[in-house]
């Protein structure tokens, strides 16, 4: 295998070392890419060795008299043996010689940057704090869009998504319902911070404690009095001048009060615990499934969205679809989301939820083959740089220099409802391998607007014995238009109340609905845990499945209709 960066993944150079009959010279591929990164690994051997064209990308008489020095006087040819091409020998010297004038990798910064609580550090009321203040310096210097491309916001919200894709590796790559949407967001965060950082490290606006420690901060909305939006991404003004963090087309009650139907007064539009109880992920083990949605998604190739098949694991649902559906505007739309200030916050705190698994019901559980390990992401790094971190590479948020100043196990991830259990402590599904069947389904879609709305239907589920698997389907969901309520998934026992199994936020709805789409949004929940909870009270009918769907918040009172949800089939499945 070629090992330098500037050989290795070049198909001519890789065939030629391992044997094979072609040749670079004036004759054979004499403008291939190859000419001109053996060329470039000619002036690293040395730098004279090009003196009147250099490194021009053609294969002429410089370049061949310069192979045949090379074979001289490195691989010792004798003259009566001399070829002026490049054959096996000459690729895997130069390759080792490349090799060996790269740059030592830096060593982890020894400093570790601590991501705080953006309530914590500001509470309502309080001044602004330096790490936010900060973090708008960064940001009002990005919307400037004038400089290099890592310092353009414009490019930042494009590397999440763009249409038309400009196939540049770089933009549009936002992985999304499956395996690689926590490292991939990772690693996004992780570059646009240390933009962020070494932008903030040039102002004189910032103080030199700030410099030395900011980090980005998170919001942490899964506690009483952090439900709304964070004070200060709500002013249009900030010291008296055009607020970097403020974002005009929010959801109505983002930025400032409006009425609420069945409501007296107006108010701040405020999350609910449905939209980010912890209760969905924290029990999801393992990370990932090839047929089931675990904690990290189901598997699949690189998805920006659009894969069959693919489906979001709990967490990229609630509280990740859920957040970016409250906040609405551009927060909805994947070629938009980045482009609101608060985006970066909110994944900043799904970032954390995937560390708070880690070290807790996932512990010793990230996965371990090759097709995710070794799954490599490109991001621009402070300098401009690319960067191509894998996935393996970013499961340990030390070794890039960071850690969150809280990763305790939320107080929703076990409080109230009949899966309530002090004594359920991690568990880990039976190794599935066949996908889940379908035991029952709907006969028509689900139409929802208004109201809450019941279905039902027969099913031959099996009595539980155990180790079976209950999943709730809820597929190809369409709509005209994102609605401004979030629809909930209850399931309705044979007595008493309706328990939530999951919410619908149609974060991405706009990206599966589209013509050429070859996904709908579809999302699945585990109820294994509720079905057994359900059967030990003789509140669970194997023969017959009932749900609710209803809003689990409140709507808006603006004059607009809100648009009809249309859900293609809700079934159950065993698996
Ligand atoms: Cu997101």
């Amino acid at each position: 295998m070629l090992t330098s960066q500037l050989f290795a993944g070049d198909d001519l150079l890789q065939r030629i070392s391992d044997g094979g009959p072609e040749r670079i010279s004036r004759f054979q591929n004499s403008t291939a890419p190859a000419v001109l990164k053996v060329q470039q690994a000619l002036l690293i051997w040395d730098a004279a060795a090009l003196p009147l064209h250099g490194a021009d990308g053609t294969y002429g008489s410089e370049t061949a008299s310069a192979v045949v020095r090379f074979k001289v006087t490195e691989l010792l040819v004798p003259p009566d043996q001399l070829v002026d091409d490049v054959g096996p020998r000459t690729v895997l010297r130069l390759d080792e010689i490349a090799k060996a004038a790269e740059p030592a990798p830096t060593p982890v910064e020894p400093t570790a940057f601590v991501r705080q609580d953006v309530y914590d550090l500001q509470p309502p009321g309080a001044p602004l704090h330096p790490i936010i203040a900060a973090y708008a310096v960064a940001v009002r210097e990005l919307k400037r869009n004038a400089g290099p491309q890592h310092r353009l916001w414009s490019f930042h919200t494009q590397v999440h998504g763009m249409s038309p894709d400009p196939l540049d590796g770089l933009r549009n790559q936002c992985q999304h319902f499956c395996w690689y949407f926590l490292p991939w967001h990772r690693m996004y965060l992780h570059s646009f911070e240390a933009i962020c950082r070494s932008i903030i490290a040039e102002s004189d606006e910032v103080d030199d404690d700030t410099k030395a420690t900011w980090a980005l901060p998170y919001w942490d909305y899964d506690r009483d009095g952090t439900r709304e939006l964070p004070p200060v991404f709500r002013e249009p003004t900030l010291n008296g001048a055009p607020n970097p963090l403020f974002e005009p087309f929010r959801n109505p009650g983002l930025n400032s009060p409006v009425l609420f139907q069945g409501e007296a007064a107006p108010r701040l539009a405020r999350l609910v615990p449905a939209q980010t109880t912890a209760r969905g992920w924290f029990f999801a083990t393992p990370y990932s499934d090839r047929f089931v949605p675990a904690f990290g998604g189901t598997e699949t190739g690189f998805n920006h969205g659009n894969a069959p098949g693919a489906t979001p694991g709990p967490l990229e649902i609630t509280p990740h679809g859920s957040v970016h559906v409250f906040v609405g505007g551009r927060m909805n739309d994947f070629n938009q989301a980045a482009g609101d200030p608060i985006f970066w916050l909110h994944h900043c705190n799904l970032d954390r939820l995937w560390e708070v698994w880690r070290t807790s019901t996932g512990l010793g559980l990230d996965p371990r083959g090759s097709r995710f390990v070794d799954q490599t992401f490109e991001f621009l790094d402070a300098a401009g740089a690319r960067l191509e971190p894998t996935c393996g590479s970013v499961l340990n948020v030390a070794n890039l220099g960071y850690s969150y100043a809280d990763t305790s196990i939320p107080a929703s991830a076990g409080a109230g409802g009949p899966m309530d259990d002090p004594n359920r402590g991690p568990q880990r599904p039976p190794d599935k391998r066949n996908a889940p069947r379908r035991v029952g389904a709907v006969d028509e879609p689900v139409r929802l607007q208004s109201g809450a709305r019941d279905v039902e239907f027969s099913t031959d589920a099996p009595a539980t014995r155990g180790d079976e698997r209950f999943l709730v389907a809820v597929e190809h969901i369409s709509a005209d238009d994102l609605p401004k309520a979030e629809w909930g998934v209850f399931l309705q026992p044979t007595s008493g109340d309706p328990v939530l199994v999951g919410t619908l936020p149609l974060f991405g709805l706009r990206e599966s609905n589209q013509p050429d789409a070859d996904h709908e949004l579809s999302y699945v929940f585990d109820i294994t845990a509720l079905v057994h909870v359900l059967d030990a009270e003789g509140r669970w009918d194997a023969d017959r499945f009932r749900a609710k769907l209803a809003q689990v918040n409140a709507v808006p009172v603006d004059g607009e209709p809100e648009p009809e949800v249309v859900i293609g089939t809700i079934a159950l499945l065993v698996q």
